[in-house]
């Protein structure tokens, strides 16, 4: 079995082994977890990084002296460790305050608050280290039609990220933004629910370079869509900033399993596409230890997050390297995918006769196109049997 090292830049949220449990039908099964202490387990498994919301570090309401206090120990824990922060975001969901949202609530005072203790936390993370903060909008949402007027709301959101770029530029912080969208849960509506929405939000933003994408595995697939697609399409905008790994089972409620469960095969062609791409950020698992798991669970779900990527990292990569797949690929014509249309202009391509006039459009329909060869072979190393 594969063991994770920090080289490996795998990274979690306080939140995900810390989460106790409670869901919508069923109190806590597991006590608060000392950030302290995840940070040494997290280490201990070969973990490069921790993240964190501001209300998981410091509870809310926490006054100044109780807040500088917490800091200097989490800070303690992460230099006896090397643990790093790449990551920090702000909690604009649990607060009762937060119920029609933050950045995009009706009411305008409740948007100011939400900004503000979005730029305390920046200003943590900037000093611990981080150089991504990402942005979840959970609460920016409806479910009902008039109550929000979705047009105006996404000036409010424009505006926010505006403010906030403004602020980090201001500061001089070497800290980008990444937004990770989500169809629903909590909201019925979440808005810029999918990596397209918030890829298109992006370009009408003042500092659009400055501002990328964090797409969840989870995320997409509960509006079932193909997560490997929608990363392909943010790297080719140069908009993956960052990553949540999680595993779903198809289109229901946001599952959040250690990354591998579910979708085996779509955690497959991630991992082929994030190595082959020379994606270099963190592996960053955002999952929910089940509530049916004590502590010695909660651990071996995150240690099997790790090894379940690494493991997917050999096949990937074997597969790749395989004589076979390679013929298959060329058999598939992934190189005539790669030659530009037209590479010889417009011109060139209207005065082709055999593109158009003597085309054999019967010929070309009857070639068949040994998809099914390729991905069989995809199958066989992820079964172990090449
Ligand atoms: C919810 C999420 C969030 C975000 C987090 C920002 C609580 O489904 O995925 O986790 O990831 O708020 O990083
Ligand atoms: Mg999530
Ligand atoms: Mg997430």
């Amino acid at each position: 079995m594969p063991t994770p090292t920090p080289a490996d830049k795998f990274t979690f949220g306080l939140w995900t082994v810390g989460w106790q449990g409670r869901d919508p039908f069923g109190d806590a099964t597991r006590p608060a977890l000392d950030p302290v202490e995840t940070v040494h387990r997290l280490a201990e498994l070969g973990a490069h990084g921790v993240t964190f919301h501001d209300d998981d570090l410091i509870p809310f309401g926490s006054s100044d002296a109780e807040r500088d206090a917490i800091v200097k120990r989490f800070r303690t824990a992460l230099d006896a460790t090397g643990l790093k922060v790449p990551m920090a975001t702000t909690n604009l969901f649990t607060h009762p305050v937060f119920k029609d949202g933050a950045f995009t609530a009706n009411d305008r005072d409740v948007r100011r608050y939400a900004l503000r203790k979005t730029i305390r936390n920046i200003d943590l993370a900037a000093e611990l280290g981080a150089t991504t903060y990402v942005a979840w909008g959970g609460r920016e949402g409806a479910e009902h039609g008039a109550a929000k007027d979705v047009r105006v709301a996404l000036d409010r959101l424009k505006e926010a990220f505006d403010l906030l770029g403004e602020y980090v530029e201001e500061q001089g912080y070497d800290l980008r933004f990444a937004i990770e969208p989500k169809p629903n849960e909590p909201r019925g509506d979440i808005l810029l629910p999918t990596v397209g929405h918030a890829l298109a939000f992006i370009g009408s933003l003042e500092r659009p370079e400055r501002v990328g994408l964090n797409p969840e595995v989870g995320h997409e697939q509960m509006a079932g869509l193909n997560f490997a697609h929608g990363i392909a399409q943010a790297l080719w905008h140069g908009k993956l900033f960052h990553i949540d790994l999680n595993g779903q089972s198809g289109i229901k409620y946001d599952q959040d399993l250690r990354f591998g469960a579910g979708d085996l095969r779509s955690a497959f062609w991630l991992v082929d596409l994030l190595e082959s791409a020379g994606y270099d950020g963190p592996r960053h698992f955002d999952f929910k230890p089940p509530r049916t798991e004590d502590f010695e669970g909660v651990w071996a779900s995150a240690a099997a997050c790790m090894s379940n990527y690494l493991m997917l990292r050999e096949k990937a990569l074997a597969f790749r390297a395989d004589p076979a797949v390679q013929e298959a690929l060329r058999a598939s014509r992934l190189d005539e995918l790669a030659r530009p249309t037209a590479g010889d202009g417009l011109a060139a391509l209207l005065a082709d006769r055999g593109a158009f006039e003597e085309f054999d459009v019967d010929a070309a329909a009857a070639r068949g196109m040994a998809f099914e060869q390729l991905d069989q072979l995809a199958m066989e190393h992820l079964l172990g049997v090449r």
